[in-house]
């Protein structure tokens, strides 16, 4: 095992970076929304991504692009919980994307094995009481507030710093609350209340995040900051959110050869592939440190 890499009570151990493959069950997402909107159709995706390579197909009902609002948690349920059922009975190692408690709570009993909060407990003050009776693992994600006017908070000293100690804290909160320390997962939350060079700043930096002693998930999939990239210099516009899934493989190698725990991504086929070649170089490294 990698051993900056880490492994999370309660799931499995992959010798490798594992892939997370994205079920978005919303007519709104924002690289994907409405493709999969209904549950039949959510689960054959499921089900494909696995095909794909997927290790964990991560679930979740609620869009959380930049100005988004709220769905009502009626609506959420009745997204989320069928599709959930549905993949846990077939095998699928499921996650369940919600920042609502009551969301959390049915998922784990409809077969969710963890529960991925982007806002890690602060949106809803009964996630961490919750996610700590059921006993599975709980992603804690950077986040400065809600999607609708998150992008007035993306202001930073040092964005590495402060989304390592914020990111600390969220951790201590969770651990207050009853969550296992060795069920936390971190995450830097890229595209959340940060823009294009904030995101890009943590990239360079994900060795730093793991000075928080908890397995990392890189969640760059699709994201803004990946368009910024490929526009170039020319003023050239930005390409749409699904034609990014080369430059999400591309940072998926990164992401694995820095020694992270998961990428969570929309294509899971190349990053499959990606994780894999990064773990063949990671065993030649050894092969050949040894030698
Ligand atoms: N990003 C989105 C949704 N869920 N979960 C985690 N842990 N980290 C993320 O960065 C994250 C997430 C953004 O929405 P998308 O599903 O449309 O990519």
């Amino acid at each position: 095992m990698n051993t900056l890499r880490g492994f999370v009570d309660g799931l499995p151990e992959w010798d490798r970076c594992a892939v997370m493959g994205v079920v978005n069950v919303t007519p709104d997402s924002f690289s994907d929304g409405g493709q999969w909107f209904d549950p039949e159709l959510a689960v054959k995706h499921g089900m494909d991504l696995v095909a794909s390579g997927a290790d964990i197909v991560d679930v979740g009902g609620e869009s959380t692009r930049p100005g988004a609002a709220r769905v009502s948690e009626a609506e959420e349920l009745r997204r989320v919980i069928p599709v959930v059922r549905e993949l846990a009975a077939s095998g699928v190692l499921v996650s369940v994307d919600t920042m609502r408690a009551a969301v959390a709570e049915q998922a784990v009993m409809a077969g969710a094995r963890l529960v991925n909060d982007v806002s890690g407990g602060g949106a809803d003050p009964a996630m961490i009481p919750v996610v700590a009776a059921a006993g599975v693992p709980f992603v804690v994600m950077h986040w400065r507030g809600q999607s609708i006017d998150m992008n007035n908070r993306a202001v930073y000293g040092d964005v590495v710093a402060e989304v390592v100690a914020e990111l600390r804290e969220g951790c201590e909160r969770a651990v207050a609350g009853g969550i296992d320390p060795a069920r936390i997962i971190v995450d830097p939350g890229l595209g959340f209340a940060k823009n294009a060079e904030h995101d890009l700043a943590l990239m360079a930096h994900l060795g730093r995040l793991r000075e928080l002693g908890r397995p990392l998930l890189v969640a760059a999939s699709r994201k803004r900051f990946l368009g910024r990239v490929l526009a170039g210099t020319a003023g050239d516009p930005p390409p749409p959110a699904r034609e990014r899934d080369a430059a999400t493989a591309a940072v998926s190698a990164i992401a694995a050869r820095e020694g992270a725990w998961a990428v969570r991504v929309h294509e899971v086929h190349a990053s499959a592939d990606a994780v894999r070649v990064s773990r063949a170089i990671e065993g030649a490294a050894r092969t050949e440190g040894a030698a």
